[in-house]
């Protein structure tokens, strides 16, 4: 992309509507602007996050074996009112009347929508488990919309879920979900710390949210010291196995976490003292288990192996994918601006053309996009030298391609890695070479 005519509106000044560091971050790098309270429109860099933060999420999805749906962002009431949830979810939920005075409803979350899917469907206990997922839209008409996409209203999340036979299987589907989310947020470069989580309006009474510790983040959490050292990665656990999902969510819940409505002041008391640690962080992803809550209310059975009706059991498994891009950022960040994890960064690079004009920058630097393509950001504004060091290190890019006369006369280009601030000069083969993209 050519940053002279694309739609990456950097800002200067710190907007002062932003009170944390990943929403003025995400503004003044250009990445979204509000269109309405806790509604955002993602701009070209933003939304190259997003999807590369969808496309991670899909892969340990599937990986996983969910498979992948996409459901509407308008449902029919009727569905929520089989559950009963029409009523109870209160003002949080945007309802909507068409032409023909039904009522419809902006999906908050799609319980009831995949629970109906599988209805229709499904008949037989041989064709479960089963998991399926979807990374759509969602609308919470939240009272206090905050800190840019963290809190917003409407905001992309990916939601799963998963019918099990009984309740044995379901403790593995949700086990073998909460490796895929490790998995996932091990991809973003990011620890989260699965804790013991309040179940709120989906119900149930198992359930883990999954927290990146931040003083920013709007959960209060209690977790034993022994979680900053605890490796699962290491122990490559089949996501098939049930054996090894059993160990993996031993290895996870064996010390103390839980967030403040969950937590258990004598199971605390055991902890060593030196051992606690109290404080904020971000909830990143939300899982539950809640057995036959909508399948029963919903009248969802299936043939059991002597022909008995099953209600099977579920459970619930959601991530906030646009949640993550600020989460991100107020995980990796510095006084200069965004530094991002090479797998959710928009651009791998950015190309510096520092003499915007003159023959020879320019001709490496045409050069050099040629060969890094839609990877790379070039900016070929008509900006002094400082006004792109500024903008670049703002954005985040993992690298920065610097082209000035000096350096392009005897053919070389400097190299800046963002999250270290190492430099060095090198020929442009090498600094592909060290960016990973071989010269042609
Ligand atoms: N149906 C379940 C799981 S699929 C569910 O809706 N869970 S949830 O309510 O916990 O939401 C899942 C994730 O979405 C949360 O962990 C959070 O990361 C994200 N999320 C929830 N509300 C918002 C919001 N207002 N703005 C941004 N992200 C949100």
């Amino acid at each position: 992309m050519r940053l002279s005519h694309s739609l990456i509106p950097t800002l200067k000044e710190v907007p002062a509507e932003a009170q944390i560091a990943s929403h003025r971050l995400m503004l003044r790098a250009g990445l979204v602007r509000q269109t309405a309270a806790g509604i955002y429109a993602w701009l070209p860099a933003g939304l190259r996050v997003l999807n590369n933060i969808a496309n991670i999420v899909r892969e340990e999805q599937n990986a996983a074996g969910a498979q992948e749906v996409l459901m509407p962002t308008i449902q029919p009431a009727s569905l929520w009112q089989e559950s009963g949830r029409y009523e109870d979810y209160g003002k949080e939920m945007l309802r909507i009347r068409d032409r023909h005075e039904r009522d419809l409803l902006y999906g908050p979350t799609n319980e009831e929508m995949i629970t109906d899917l599988y209805r229709q469907s499904v008949k037989s206990y041989k064709e479960l488990p089963q998991i399926a997922y979807h990374i759509q839209w969602k609308f919470r008409d939240e009272v206090r919309p905050r800190f840019g996409v963290m809190r917003g209203r409407e905001f992309l999340m990916k939601d799963g879920y998963s019918f099990d036979i009984d309740y044995a299987s379901a403790v593995i589907s949700y086990r073998r979900m909460m490796l895929a989310y490790m998995r996932t947020f091990q991809r973003l470069g990011v620890k989260a710390i699965p804790m013991v989580a309040d179940t709120g309006p989906i119900g149930g009474d198992l359930s883990h949210e999954f927290i990146i510790l931040a003083p920013t983040g709007e959960s209060q959490v209690f977790f034993d010291a022994a979680f900053e050292d605890v490796d699962y990665s290491a122990a490559n656990f089949d996501i098939r196995e049930p054996a090894d999902l059993d160990r993996f969510f031993g290895v996870m819940t064996d010390n103390y976490a839980a967030t403040d409505e969950k937590h258990d002041l004598d199971a605390w008391g055991k902890v060593a003292e030196d051992r606690r640690r109290e404080g904020r962080g971000i909830e990143v992803g939300h899982i539950f288990y809640f057995g036959t809550k909508y399948s029963a209310a919903m009248n969802f059975a299936v043939a059991g192996p002597d022909g008995q009706k099953i209600h099977p059991e579920m459970g619930s498994y959601g991530i906030g994918v646009s949640r993550m891009v600020g989460a991100l950022i107020e995980a990796s960040h510095d006084e200069a601006g965004i530094i991002w994890p090479d797998s959710a960064a928009p651009f791998k690079a950015a190309i510096l053309n520092l003499k915007q004009g003159d023959a020879t920058t320019d001709a490496i630097c045409e050069d050099l996009y040629g060969k890094l393509g839609q990877s790379a950001l070039y900016d070929d504004r008509a900006e002094r030298a400082g006004v792109k060091f500024a903008d670049a290190d703002l954005m985040g890019h993992p690298w920065q391609i610097i082209i000035g006369p000096r350096g392009a006369a005897a053919g070389l280009v400097e190299l800046k890695r963002r999250a270290t601030g190492e430099r060095e000069e090198l020929s442009l083969d090498a600094a592909l070479a060290r960016i990973g993209v071989t010269a042609s």
